[in-house]
């Protein structure tokens, strides 16, 4: 019986249907406003098994339904993402947090409630993140991993290399701040998250501590990296007291997804948090005008193009004060040398943030960003005439 048993159940068929079990007796409640709740407690939940392209660990009672499938999402630096098919067809998005950047998953998870309420009471399209528990909250613990779902959103991500698309993200994030500008108690969940000073503070200490015996091929990059910073020590720190605002803090293009209904759906929010919208600007400059982030290319900044960014956010987000106005033109460059810093910083620490594909990865990164920021130092003339002419009179 025993054998017979085993031939038509196989262990991994058993699992399924357990795990089958279990989702059912979790139904999601589909809310008026479009969101979803699913009654769970990770304690309650015996772990079961999953198909074969899905992580062994992803937790059950995650998703509503049985799984059929799942592919690895090849994108971002940070956390892992699959996109998984339930039996009914239904697709979502699930990702296992990295704890190691974001320490407090828990303010993650609250923050990702409150932007996507406001997001979607302002009418602007966002995510569907999957609420678990009694706090309904976008957050499941599972052994050692933290875990969340969202509904997969069908669409093409923006390519910063198509002008019409560049403007549509602009316009995205420049609708989006506005719609969760007025979003309080937002956990700062990344402190200091857009402050390039304190970042070049941080990379003089990965200088001097020279964990790994990296630093003496880095020295000639930290220098053209100071030249910058002398450069620009007033607009440095004058970004240091911009208005404080909520500002999406990772406005790449890429993050900007055009879904089936032609709605533009600004994603990858754990970053939402207090802080200026220029860094927004900021990135969309940086990600846009050179979108090869990780090899130094020929492509000559084209000041236009930043002029069209900035005229598409700042139509979408509303009126800026004059200080913020005076470091329009600068954003950019300041963003694409933060982000030098840190990945410079990253690779004297021994790769401990970002996700590298070798141990030169994020030294190319920070060669290939420094390089950008020294072509936007040459272009801030014509850069400063485009943003004026974007602005109007
Ligand atoms: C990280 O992984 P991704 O692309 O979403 C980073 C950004 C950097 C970017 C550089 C939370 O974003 O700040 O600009 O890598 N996000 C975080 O590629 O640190
Ligand atoms: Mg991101």
């Amino acid at each position: 019986m025993e054998a017979l048993y085993q031939l038509s159940y196989s262990p991994v068929c058993r699992r399924r249907r357990a795990y089958q079990r279990m989702a059912r007796d979790r139904t999601p409640t589909w809310h008026a406003d479009g969101t979803m709740s699913r009654p769970f407690s990770a304690s309650s939940e015996a772990p079961s098994d999953l198909p074969s392209n899905l992580p062994s660990d992803m937790p059950p009672g995650l998703l509503p339904d049985a799984l059929d499938s799942a592919e690895r999402v090849a994108h971002g630096h940070i956390h892992q993402t699959w996109r998984v098919t339930d039996s009914a067809g239904g697709e979502w998005a699930v990702q296992r947090i990295s704890t190691t950047v974001f320490d407090d998953p828990d303010a993650l998870a609250t923050n990702l409630r409150r932007v996507t309420d406001a997001a979607r009471k302002a009418g602007v399209p966002t995510l569907i993140p999957v609420a678990v528990g009694p706090q309904e909250l976008p957050i499941l613990r599972y052994e050692d991993g933290v875990w969340r779902a969202s509904r997969w959103i069908e669409g093409r991500r923006m390519q910063p290399s198509d002008l019409g698309d560049s403007r549509v993200a602009a316009a995205a994030f420049g609708a989006f701040d506005a719609a969760v500008s007025d979003v309080s108690g937002l956990v700062e969940v990344l402190p200091h998250f857009h402050d390039p000073l304190m970042r070049f503070d941080r990379l003089g200490v990965a200088v001097s501590t020279d964990r790994l015996g990296r630093a003496a091929p880095a020295m000639d990059l930290v220098s053209r990296l100071e030249q910058i910073r002398a450069a620009r020590s007033e607009e440095l720190s004058a970004w240091n007291r911009l208005p404080i605002r909520v500002a999406h803090n990772d406005a790449k293009a890429t993050n900007v997804l055009m879904d089936t209904e032609g709605r533009a759906v600004v994603i990858d929010l754990d970053t939402v948090m207090s802080g200026t919208v220029l860094a927004d600007i900021g990135e969309l400059v940086r990600s846009t005008v050179r979108p090869v982030e990780d090899q130094i290319t020929d492509t000559v900044v084209d000041p236009g193009l930043v002029g069209e960014i900035v005229g598409a956010f700042t139509r979408a987000f509303g009126s800026l004060t004059s200080d913020e106005t005076a470091l329009l033109g600068d954003a950019g460059l300041i963003l694409t040398t933060e982000n030098a810093v840190r990945f410079l910083t990253d690779h004297l620490e021994g790769d401990i943030y970002f996700t590298v594909d070798d141990p030169d990865h994020n030294f190319r990164r920070a060669e290939a960003q420094t390089a950008l920021a020294e072509s936007l130092v040459g272009a801030s003339v014509e850069i400063a005439d485009a943003v004026a002419m974007a602005l109007g009179p």
